[in-house]
């Protein structure tokens, strides 16, 4: 990229691949290979930089831009770092070398303070992981600058046990509400399923599912000025965050307007974030998933989703009293908070009795079913359950049997069935300035139902979270699928 001189330039390849690590203690489940992490006892980190495509990730397209990295020795290059999984109370070594001209720091607040660790210089480490919960690890010096230029990842502390009598949650001292939500998960008729900790090998389907949105803005104009300026001293803190912010727009000079171009999802936009599904859940009705979403930026992202209301399970690790159930919530910068999607049947699934509460007597508007409109609350269709049936079912307009005879329910017929998540403030739905939709966007996928008659029935090609795809082909119905089995 034009502008990249002054630093003897280390160009990483930067994969995309989602990469995630676990430290200490092992994580059995973390095996599984829905997560593909490696395994290691001591962090090997390089401070140092890379140059990534960010549009189409082929040749074809020239934007790029220039980022300061955290790289661990074990992982693919990329901006945000790896995902490093813990388990409380574990000790963490970690050695850190400073490969930029400038002083840089490895920090997680209330965890871990490298201090300032001078050009060229290796810090060896140690910290006790904390409480259960989401993380962010980034540089603090020059703040914001050096973080928001690339250096910022997740750091997931899992808790070492639930209390005695109760399930797993993300968290060492989950709140009344929370716990009863994850104690219902799996137990309660209103969750018929899986509870959070629960997987199953015969459905592909790993346990603690979680996933990570690492949020970002980048410039590649401001980066290249950060990477060009003086060596040895730091780009002005206030003109950064003034330029990113505040440049007027000036289409005459766009290689140098410092307002961000791309928005990322843990380093991804556009189709990339949407359809990878590390980052897009792929899960059946009764698989609920975490979603754990840290804000590394500068801008506020209003996150609005599709399908399912979710829960707000913690804010800043502040773990919720009172659970909210929302389709949107705002991000601001430096928040980290966790969402818990339920997976349960979409409320608007037609169904015998229509859409929405099209069944039940209510006024209508020119014999229109979908008025007047209702909360979701209101809406959710399951009624009484016939004997032998779960209440969640989506029964109706059966056309086909399963592999047990039983009558395959319409939301299942209709699966996978594909919801998008994307971001009310609108410039982030763009990339190059203007290339809407290839933004911070991504989404959330059914792919099938746990709680069919006969068992689990399933758009059989569910991807892993992290990892190569299924191999082209038809599998049979609740057979391992090739992949999973060595
Ligand atoms: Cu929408």
């Amino acid at each position: 990229m034009e502008g990249i001189k002054r630093r003897d330039f280390l160009k990483f390849g930067l994969s995309g691949l989602a990469t995630s690590i676990v430290v200490g203690s092992s994580l059995p489940w973390m095996d599984n290979k829905a997560y593909g992490a490696v395994r290691t006892q001591t962090l090997n980190f390089q401070i140092t930089d890379a140059l990534k495509d960010m549009a189409t990730h082929n040749a074809l397209n020239p934007g790029q831009c220039y980022f300061w990295i955290f790289k661990e020795e074990t992982i693919a290059a990329e901006s945000p770092g790896p995902v490093i999984y813990t388990t409380e109370g574990d000790t963490i070594r970690i050695n850190i070398t400073n490969s930029l001209d400038e002083p840089h720091a490895f920090y997680i607040p209330g965890m871990f303070n490298s201090g300032p660790i001078a050009p060229g210089q290796t810090v060896h480490k140690f910290f006790t992981a904390g409480a259960g919960g989401t993380y962010l690890y980034y540089d603090n010096l020059n703040a914001p600058v050096n973080r928001v230029m690339g250096l910022h990842g997740a750091f997931i502390v899992m808790p070492k046990a639930p209390a005695a009598g109760h399930k797993f949650t993300p968290y060492s001292n989950p709140t009344p509400a929370v716990q009863r939500l994850f104690d219902d998960f799996g137990t309660a008729p209103w969750w018929p399923g899986l509870a959070w900790h629960q997987g199953d090998p015969t459905t592909n389907t790993p346990p603690f599912r979680n996933h990570v949105w690492v949020l970002h803005q980048a410039s590649p104009n401001l980066f290249a000025e950060v990477g060009n300026f003086t060596a040895g001293q730091d780009y002005p803190a206030a003109q950064f965050v003034n330029r990113f912010l505040h440049d007027p727009f000036d289409p005459i000079k766009p290689t140098t307007n410092a307002i961000p171009q791309y928005f990322t999802i843990s380093g991804q936009a556009g189709h990339f974030a949407h359809n990878t599904p590390y980052i897009c859940p792929n899960h059946r009705v009764g698989e609920p998933t975490l979603i754990r979403i840290l804000n590394a930026g500068l801008w506020m992202h209003s996150m609005h989703l599709h399908a399912n209301h979710y829960y707000v399970l913690s804010m800043n690790n502040v773990v919720q009293k009172n659970l909210l159930w929302l389709d949107l919530f705002n991000h601001f910068p430096m928040s980290v908070i966790d969402w818990m999607i339920p997976y349960m049947r979409p409320p608007d699934v037609p169904n015998i009795r229509g859409i929405g509460r099209a069944d039940q007597g209510l006024p209508t508007v020119n014999g229109h079913p979908a008025w007047p409109p209702n909360e979701e609350l209101l809406t959710f269709i399951p009624g009484p359950a016939p004997a032998g049936v779960t209440p969640f079912q989506v029964l109706g307009n059966e056309t086909g049997n399963d592999i047990n005879g039983n009558p395959i329910s319409l939301g299942v017929q209709l699966s996978p069935l594909c919801y998008p998540m994307h971001d009310h403030s609108e410039p982030s739905q763009s990339s190059q300035g203007g290339n809407y939709n290839m933004g911070l966007i991504s989404g959330v996928n059914f792919t099938g139902d746990r709680n069919a008659p006969g068992g689990v029935l399933s758009f059989p090609n569910q991807p892993l979270i992290n990892g190569p795809g299924p191999a082209p082909g038809v599998y049979p119905v609740a057979v391992p699928p090739p992949w999973f089995t060595e």
